[in-house]
């Protein structure tokens, strides 16, 4: 039987951390050959529902939950964790100012990363989810030098999964046939959903979603802003954000970083820009990788016509400013 593997879920106690606990606990994200023990972090004011959740964890009598700490001590829960899956942080609320909350986030994510460089499982994989995701993740990455900057990540897996759910539906094929969609730059309105090599299996082998979808009107303005603006459309409708496609779509993200990406398909990540298209180095960035033996790589070479090329530069220029402003939270 496999060594069980320690996951982190902070911010355990709210609604993701509700539908993801259990997916983890299921084998959903390692694989159902692999035992797990899981460390759920969160706030002094959850402490009494983080319980509640442990308390359903055992109730659920998972076969492979072979362990869970239930904690608001940060240091107890990055112990020994092999994956990190970052839910906590501090929401925007009403009226408040960005920098309000950018410099909150910035404080949770610094010193988190402090306890997760200390006292992790070497090598420990790291997946940020909380918003801004991409900058908690760079926050992250600049205040725990000594974990490697490849394990560090954020989730964009749940807009590119989003992007595939949307083709899916309006040329009425199964999801799983319409592969290669990416999701470009930060999470949030600026990404760039790119359809440009996505392609959908037909019985008549692999067609290119351009061909597929004539109406290029639709593909060019309406599918992207129903991806962009997906999470506030679930806020709409369920007054709640997304919660349990966010937990599916990390799962997803984990699962294909440790296990691999399937040959010929690749996947959105976003990771810490070498430079690959232009995008300046030094930004988290959501590329379209590719991940094998526990490592992602960017996927290289795809040509980039001049209105993608627009969107790239502009949801880069959205994740300088917000570099900037983390910064000027951190004097
Ligand atoms: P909830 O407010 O339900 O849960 C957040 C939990 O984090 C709460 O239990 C809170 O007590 C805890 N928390 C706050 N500060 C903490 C700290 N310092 N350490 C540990 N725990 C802490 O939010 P939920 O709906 O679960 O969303 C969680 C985060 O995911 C939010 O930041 C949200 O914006 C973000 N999202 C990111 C998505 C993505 O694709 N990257 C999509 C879904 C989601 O919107």
């Amino acid at each position: 039987a496999k060594d069980p593997v320690r996951v982190l879920v902070t911010g355990a106690a709210g609604q993701i951390g509700y539908a993801l606990v259990p997916m983890i606990a299921r084998g959903i994200m390692l694989g159902a050959d692999q035992p797990v023990i899981l460390h759920m972090l969160d706030i002094a004011p959850a402490a009494e529902a983080l319980n509640g959740v442990k308390m359903e964890l055992v109730d659920a009598a998972f076969p492979l939950l072979k362990g869970v700490v239930a904690t608001t001590d940060v240091v107890e829960a990055c112990t020994g964790v092999n994956i990190a899956v970052m839910v906590g942080g501090f929401p925007r609320k009403e009226g408040m100012e960005r920098k309000d909350v950018m410099s909150k986030n910035v404080s949770i994510y610094k010193s988190q990363a402090s306890a997760l460089e200390k006292h992790a499982a070497a090598n420990c994989k790291v997946l940020v989810v909380a918003n801004p995701a991409n900058t908690n993740a760079l926050i992250l990455k600049e205040f725990a030098p000594s974990i490697p900057e490849k394990n560090i990540t954020c989730l964009t897996r749940l807009d590119h999964n989003r992007a595939l759910g949307q083709i899916s539906e309006r040329l009425n094929v199964q999801v799983s046939d319409v592969k290669n969609v990416i999701i470009w730059g930060n999470h949030s309105s600026t990404q760039y959903p790119d359809v440009n090599h996505a392609t959908v299996k037909t019985p008549a082998g692999e067609k290119p979603v351009r061909e597929l979808v004539s109406d290029d009107q639709w593909l060019n303005s309406e599918f992207i802003a129903v991806v962009q603006q997906r999470g506030a459309a679930i806020i709409k409708a369920r007054k709640f954000s997304s919660a349990l496609s966010a937990a599916s779509s990390a799962c997803d993200h984990i699962r294909d970083w440790v296990l691999g990406t399937p040959e010929g398909t690749w996947v959105s990540m976003g990771v810490y820009s070498d430079g690959s298209y232009n995008v300046p180095s030094g930004l988290i960035y959501s590329f379209p990788v590719t991940c094998k033996n526990g490592e992602w790589c960017i996927v290289q070479g795809l040509s980039i016509d001049e209105y993608s090329r627009n969107k790239l530069d502009l949801t880069a220029k959205e994740l300088s400013e917000e570099k900037d402003l983390a910064y000027s939270c951190l004097s």
